[in-house]
C-alpha cells in the first residue's frame, strides 16, 4: 500500500528543514553584484528621531554574542548548525526609542532588504563579523553583515551599512523583484 511504502521516507525528512527545503553542505555565495571593497567601515543606525554612527573600533567595543543557529536560502538550500558571533540589534538600538514599525538594511554597494523592526528586535537578530570562530569572508559580507536567521537569508544583508527605521514599509532590492517583503521560511514566504 501506498501509505506503508511512504512511511521510509517520510521519516528521512530532518525535522529542522523547513518546507521545500534541501540540506547542503557547502557554503553557497549568492550576490546580485560584485563583493564590494569596504575602505572605511562604518554602521549607521537611524530613527526619526536620532542617528548613530559606529565605527569598527565603537562596534567591537560592544557586547558580542555567540549565535548557533540553520540557515534557510529562499533557492532552496538550508544549512543546519551555524556558528557566527555578533552584536545583537537590541544593543546597536539601545537608548533609541522609535514608534516606527518596519526598518531598510542598507549594503555597502547598494543592496537593500526591508524588515519589520520586530523580526530585528528581540534578540532575533545581529550584526556577525566571525562564522565558524573566523573573520566572516568578505565573499559571505565581511567584514560585516546583518544576520536575521528566522528568515531567509536574503534578509541577512552582506557588507552592511545602515539600518533605518521607517513608518511604513517599502522594498528592498529582491522584495521589489517579486520575492515576498516578510520571508519566514516555515511559511513558505519565498515570493510575494
Ligand atoms: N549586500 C548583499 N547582501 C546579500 C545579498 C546580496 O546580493 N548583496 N544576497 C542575499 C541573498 S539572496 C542570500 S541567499 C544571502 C547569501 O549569503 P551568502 O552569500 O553568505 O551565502 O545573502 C543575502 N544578502
Ligand atoms: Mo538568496
Amino acid at each position: 500500500m501506498a501509505g506503508f511504502t511512504g512511511l521510509g521516507r517520510r521519516r528521512a525528512a530532518d525535522p529542522r528543514l523547513p518546507p521545500g527545503q534541501y540540506l547542503e553542505n557547502g557554503f553557497p555565495v549568492l550576490s546580485a553584484g560584485p563583493t564590494p571593497n569596504i575602505k572605511r567601515w562604518e554602521l549607521q543606525i537611524a530613527t526619526e528621531h536620532a542617528q548613530r554612527s559606529l565605527s569598527w573600533a565603537d562596534f567591537q567595543a560592544l557586547p558580542h554574542e555567540d549565535i548557533e543557529t540553520d540557515i534557510h536560502c529562499v533557492t532552496s538550500w538550508t544549512k543546519l548548525g551555524t556558528h557566527w558571533r555578533g552584536v545583537s540589534i537590541d544593543t546597536l538600538f539601545d537608548g533609541l526609542d522609535t514608534s516606527h514599525e518596519f526598518a531598510m538594511a542598507t549594503s555597502h554597494g547598494g543592496y537593500t532588504t526591508n524588515l519589520p523592526l520586530s523580526e530585528l528586535r528581540g534578540g532575533k537578530a545581529w550584526v556577525v563579523d566571525t562564522y565558524e570562530g573566523a573573520p566572516l569572508h568578505a565573499e559571505h559580507g565581511g567584514p560585516a553583515r546583518l544576520f536575521v536567521p528566522g528568515l531567509y537569508f536574503w534578509k541577512s544583508a552582506k557588507w552592511l551599512q545602515g539600518i533605518q527605521t521607517m513608518a511604513s514599509d517599502r522594498r528592498g532590492f529582491w522584495e521589489s523583484m517579486g520575492y515576498h517583503p516578510h520571508g519566514d521560511p516555515w511559511k513558505e514566504e519565498r515570493y510575494a
